[in-house]
């Protein structure tokens, strides 16, 4: 396994769910983080909480290829060699169908689990290639391989995130660089009060005598991910909850 001690792991959309707790995993193990998100006072209170001087913190939106590229070149020497980077931010706006659904909603999931992600990968992955070693883990989901009614676009932005991973795995066959694509279904986060815009009794009613997955479940597993021997690529990690499965296709009789 690898040493966490040894690793800089840059981690976007930082500051809640899946990436605060990614950046807190591996902050407890003795990596070097760099925490990023556009909401400044969680980012703050997260480098705060974590402490010390191996983390790294700033305000960001991955839709703005420039802010990203001049985040990454502007990384202090000491956090400047990323070795994980965890592609995190990202989002689902609204579960109406296609036909009714907000352009809006629709333009903004494209430019932030899709542009933006493509943005943080070519800003890095060029350093990785130089050092030859790095590990990239995009944050797909299991809206990216099955379909369900109103996953619309938000699913086809994370088809889209798992065959740009394999995708990327071909592009550096020969380095030893990592692609990982982890796809997990339901797991409560601000995820769905992000998706029904403030809604939080809507959000919480996604979550109803279930046990979802947590947000420490998933960075446990890209912490898994990261740390396996140099030599292992995980390409696809499905996850999802027990009480999750799959129903049958539908039929409308007439
Ligand atoms: P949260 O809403 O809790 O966290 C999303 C994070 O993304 C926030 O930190 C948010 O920060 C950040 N973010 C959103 N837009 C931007 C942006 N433009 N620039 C930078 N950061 C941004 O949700 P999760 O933790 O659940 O989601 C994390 C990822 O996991 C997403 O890609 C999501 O699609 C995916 N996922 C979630 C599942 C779930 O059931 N929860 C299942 C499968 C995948 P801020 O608003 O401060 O910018
Ligand atoms: C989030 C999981 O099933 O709500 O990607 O689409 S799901």
């Amino acid at each position: 396994m690898l040493d966490a001690k040894n690793l800089t792991v840059f981690v976007t959309g930082a500051s809640s769910g899946f990436g605060a707790a990614t950046a807190k995993r591996f902050a407890q193990a003795g990596a070097k983080v760099v925490i990023s998100g556009r909401r400044a006072d969680r980012i703050e209170a997260l480098k705060a909480e974590i402490g010390g001087d191996r983390v790294h913190a700033f305000t960001l939106d991955v839709q703005d290829a420039a802010a990203v590229k001049a985040a990454v070149d502007g990384l202090p020497a000491a956090f400047a060699e990323v070795d994980v980077l965890v592609n995190n931010a990202g989002l689902a706006l609204g579960l109406g169908p296609a036909q009714t659904a907000d352009l809006a909603d629709w333009d903004t999931m494209i430019d932030t689990n899709v542009k933006g992600l493509v943005y943080c990968t070519r800003a890095i992955l060029p350093g990785m290639v130089a050092r030859d070693r790095g590990h990239i883990i995009n944050l797909g989901s299991m809206a990216g391989t099955y379909p369900y009614p109103g996953a619309n676009v938000y699913g086809a932005t994370k088809a889209f995130v798992k065959q740009f991973s394999l995708n990327l795995r071909a592009d550096v066959h020969g380095h030893r660089i990592r692609v990982t694509n982890l796809e997990p279904g339901m797991a409560e986060s601000e995820f769905s009060e992000v998706r029904f815009k403030g809604d939080k009794g809507k959000a919480k009613d996604v979550y109803k005598g279930v046990q979802p997955m947590t947000p420490e479940d998933i960075a446990e597993t890209i912490f898994f991910a990261a740390t396996l021997p140099a030599h292992v690529n995980l390409n696809r990690i499905e996850m999802m909850p027990v009480m999750q499965a799959f129903g049958p296709l539908v039929i409308k009789r007439e």
